[in-house]
């Protein structure tokens, strides 16, 4: 329930907000030099934050820039495949280069979208809804009525796929971009879905067959200053639910992804398109490929960060999606179960912009230790056993999932190691376990975790599956 007290009532306060159709950019033009309590986020969320060039910030060089010159060429393409599946692998990030389409189309596609966000508030407020009826929208946080605390960035939605919308529907400022861009991206969809299919060794119009290319949404977004950027963010860690994200961002820094416990920056490159794994391409590779967090700073410059992300989704519904049948052997059996789309999307749109959306079904329980483990190595000396119940109880039959496995997991541990667990690590173990069990219903998505002081788990089992 929305918290109520004397002084803030945050519901109404966000429905004000929500009403007023003037979005954060209004907010900024108004004059606000503080943020409104409900852009406020908690200090667990706020606590990692490092600014791009910050002493303590990792090497943005990580994350691989894949020059696709000379993909059609027998010679160069299997270089490409091969740099492309490494990164989706191990990152789930990657920015092209040499992609085909002119910096003057990229420069071009972030003037109109700047130009959109820069209109009138009069002008905007006629798009301002969230529904996708007309297949445009515009508004501020897709999650404002769902999430614990608002971030700071507008976003007009546009449904390009499988059709555009009526022409008309799109704003005059940005229409003739739009469909620009749509026709680029369809077909360098086309073809980063044809490389990521080859990485994972199956025929590669497999994705497009599918369905795969047709279901298009572009999100494009104004993070304007923000007057306190230590307080929140342009937009809270999450995943991408969909198969492949085609992200074009203008040169001010701000997205980060997260490369295990560290955010790594993906830094803006002229000329460059950042490129992620979504989760339903990590189900269909059966895990071989991974779909990251990533999050993006509020902005503390005085000039708004620009961003538009496409969206590609299977059009096909209610068909049932699994791990490729290609990809499941008895050395790597399946690692998820079968799904539909509309369920997916569903409980991916009912819920905060947070986290991930599947539980990995089917999944062996030590992938879950896995996870569990890959925790523990952000830390010298201890394991911190968490689970993350959110995963784990999306589908009907997570919660008796989680409830089995954490039994198993239990015993597992038990058995793993030696000397035994002291009786106060065993105390722990009892009340976290018990902790999961009575709070993580399915409408409460708090986790909960131990610490147990064990060097001996994190060298034995030092995680392939470590992202999950
Ligand atoms: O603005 C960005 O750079 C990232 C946007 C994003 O992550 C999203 O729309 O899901």
């Amino acid at each position: 329930m929305a918290a109520k007290t004397e002084s803030y009532d945050r519901a109404t306060e966000v429905k004000q907000f929500d009403d007023s159709k003037i979005g954060v950019k209004g907010l900024v033009d108004s004059g606000v030099t503080t943020i409104p309590r409900f852009f406020i986020h908690s200090p667990d969320t706020l606590s990692d934050i490092r600014r791009p060039n910050s002493t303590t910030q990792p090497d943005p060089d990580v994350i691989p820039i894949v020059d696709l010159s000379g993909v059609d060429s027998d010679l160069l393409r299997p270089t490409i495949v091969e740099k492309i599946a490494r990164a989706s692998r191990e990152l789930g990030f990657f920015q092209i280069v040499n992609h085909g389409i002119g910096v003057e189309v990229l420069e071009r596609v972030i003037g109109a979208i700047k130009g959109f966000h820069e209109q009138p508030t009069e002008v905007k407020a006629r798009f301002y809804r969230r529904d996708m009826k007309t297949g445009v929208s515009f508004f501020s946080n897709v999650d404002l009525f769902q999430s614990k605390a608002a971030s700071w960035r507008d976003t007009l939605q546009v449904r390009l796929g499988p059709t555009l919308p009526e022409l008309d529907e799109i704003p005059e400022i940005c229409r003739n971009e739009v469909v620009e861009w749509n026709q680029h991206v369809t077909k360098l969809g086309e073809l980063l879905t044809g490389l990521l299919c080859e990485g994972l060794g199956v025929e590669k119009g497999r994705l497009k067959e599918l369905t795969f290319l047709d279901s298009k949404v572009m999100v494009a977004h104004y993070y304007p200053y923000c007057p306190q950027p230590d307080l929140t963010v342009g937009i809270t860690s999450h995943t991408d639910p969909g198969a492949l994200t085609i992200l074009l961002q203008d040169h001010r820094s701000g997205l980060q992804v997260k490369c295990g416990a560290e955010w790594v920056d993906i830094k803006p490159v002229p000329g460059a398109l950042v490129i992620n794994i979504g989760d339903i391409l990590q189900i269909m590779s059966n895990d071989e490929y991974i779909s990251v967090e990533h999050r993006v700073l509020a902005n503390s410059f005085q000039e708004p960060r620009i961003s538009a992300a496409v969206f590609f989704n299977p059009t096909n519904r209610d068909r049932l999606y699994g791990p490729f049948p290609e990809l499941i052997s008895p050395e790597k059996p399946t690692c998820f179960k079968q799904f539909t789309l509309t369920d997916y999307l569903r409980r991916f749109f009912t819920k905060e912009l947070d986290g991930k959306s599947l539980a990995p079904q089917n999944c062996p329980l030590y992938l879950m230790v896995f996870h569990v483990l890959f925790v523990g190595l952000l830390f010298e000396d201890l394991l911190v056993l968490s689970l993350t119940p959110r995963r784990l109880i999306e589908f009907d039959e997570g919660w008796e999932y989680i409830q089995k496995g954490i039994g198993k997991l239990k015993r597992i541990l038990e058995g793993l190691r030696e000397p035994p667990f002291s009786s106060e690590e065993y105390m722990a173990l009892h009340i976290t376990i018990y902790n999961m069990c009575s709070q993580n219903t399915p409408n409460n998505n708090s986790a909960s975790c131990v610490i147990i002081t064990s060097k001996y788990l994190k060298n034995k089992y030092l995680p392939r599956h470590c992202h999950l």
